[in-house]
């Protein structure tokens, strides 16, 4: 398992080199590099004899069907494009993995199907929207989402048919009812593991989270002759409200809802000019937290925040709603199977809920659907020193042995 562990990592590292930005890892939806990384994954998939296939939002697709296998199939995988400046692990080591996964199935001589997916776009760094691959696999997938456009002003349609895709086939992408379960393995993307000494943990659920647009709309003015008191500075707006969401949540994390994060990662300011009020900003802002009641109303309380301020300052606020996802439970079967494996494998075998998002989360909606993590050195992720263990890749390929053992003696 050693050689299969070593080359798993080698494949993330030199697939973090297939990037948007050189010098940095940046993958978003279909973007150029997704070539790359279709043509390395289908070279690792041919090489076990699977039948590889893009479907119409890009995931590509490899099919193991062994001879005795039956009708039902398990899905594998995890998504391929990344955040602006990323590590070489989230999403991509979930593919390489269960590429191997598919390799221990074919050298012990499982009957199992087994389709692993590298989904197209998870992240929404492109168009704001996430979970676009997983989202056509479940039938998901809301054709009007085709018109969004990008930074560049490239609608979704155009991607696809610029990367050789037809949107007029999104709903082929959508599986049937002989999948008998899907597993994502991914890097934690938090402290826990390491914490603990811990290897690796199975996930019990995924946190809801809501994500929103908000536009602070003023005007633009000269910032030398433009009395402080004649402002309507959208950016000081911007500001003010950013530090209330962060003072406010921050107080509820240790009081009334433990746990809940709340972030705004980007602002986009026009015209961005040191010289120059700020005419617009643009934020965004996503709130996790298990309770649906509890992130809805503080949704509410700060955007009624984000109006009170603009009102009192005499500028415009506009807001949607890009995403609103309650939390997922992973099915219990298919976790009790690796815990099993995990324990068989002579591992702790620890339960954990996942704060980040994946498209398990969207996978569960349609399938019976379970995570394993893996641990996260430093706990550091969406960022290029996320890294992680060769010994704990080496404990994930173990437990795959185990669980897909496991599995396939019930498929039967
Ligand atoms: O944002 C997330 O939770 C995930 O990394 N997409
Ligand atoms: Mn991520
Ligand atoms: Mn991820």
């Amino acid at each position: 398992m050693k050689e299969r562990a070593e080359r798993v990592i080698a494949d993330c590292r030199r697939i973090a080199l297939m990037t948007e930005e050189p010098g940095r890892t940046t993958r978003r939806f279909l973007t150029e590099p997704t070539r790359a990384v279709h043509a390395l994954l289908r070279e690792r998939m041919e090489a076990l004899g699977m039948r590889v296939a893009v479907d119409a939002v890009g995931n590509l697709r490899g099919l193991w069907k062994p001879r005795g296998a039956g009708v039902k199939r398990l899905l594998l995988g995890s998504h391929i494009d990344t955040v602006p400046d990323a590590g070489a692990f989230d999403g991509v080591l979930g593919v390489m993995l269960t590429i191997e996964w598919v390799g221990i199935a074919r050298e012990f001589g499982l009957p199992l199907a087994i389709e692993v997916i590298a989904f197209s776009e998870e992240e929404g760094m492109r168009y704001g929207v996430p979970f676009l691959g997983s989202r056509a696999v479940t039938g998901a997938f809301d054709t009007a989402m085709l018109k969004l456009s990008d930074a560049d002003g490239v609608t979704m349609d155009a991607a696809m048919r610029a990367f050789g895709l037809n949107p007029a086939k999104i709903e082929d992408a959508e599986i049937g009812d002989d999948v008998i379960g899907f597993v994502e393995l991914h890097i934690e993307q938090g402290p826990v593991l390491e914490a603990e000494g811990i290897p690796v943990a199975v996930v019990e659920g995924i946190t809801g989270q809501t994500r929103l647009n908000l536009r602070f709309t003023g005007q633009a003015n000269h910032a030398g002759t433009t009395p402080m008191h004649l402002r309507r500075d959208a950016l000081a707006a911007a500001a003010e409200w950013v530090a209330k969401v962060e003072k406010q949540i921050r107080a509820a994390a240790t009081t009334t809802d433990p746990g809940i994060v709340a972030t705004v990662g980007r602002i986009v300011v026009e015209p961005n000019a040191g010289n120059v009020i700020a005419g617009s900003a643009e934020v965004s802002f996503e709130i996790r937290y298990g309770s649906s009641a509890a992130r809805h109303r503080w949704t509410r309380k700060l955007i009624a925040d984000a109006e009170a301020i603009a009102k009192m300052r005499g500028i415009g606020f506009e807001w949607t709603e890009k995403l609103d996802q309650q939390t997922v439970r992973m099915d219990r079967g298919l976790s009790t199977m690796l815990r099993s494996a995990v324990k068989a494998c002579g591992y702790p075998v620890k339960t954990m809920p996942s704060g980040a998002g994946h498209d398990a989360m969207v996978m569960a909606g349609r399938v019976p659907t379970a995570m394993l993590f893996l641990r996260s050195p430093g706990g550091i992720s969406h960022h290029p020193t996320e890294s992680v263990l060769e010994a704990d890749v080496e404990a994930s390929l173990n437990i795959g042995r185990e669980f897909l053992m496991r599995i396939a003696s019930r498929v039967g």
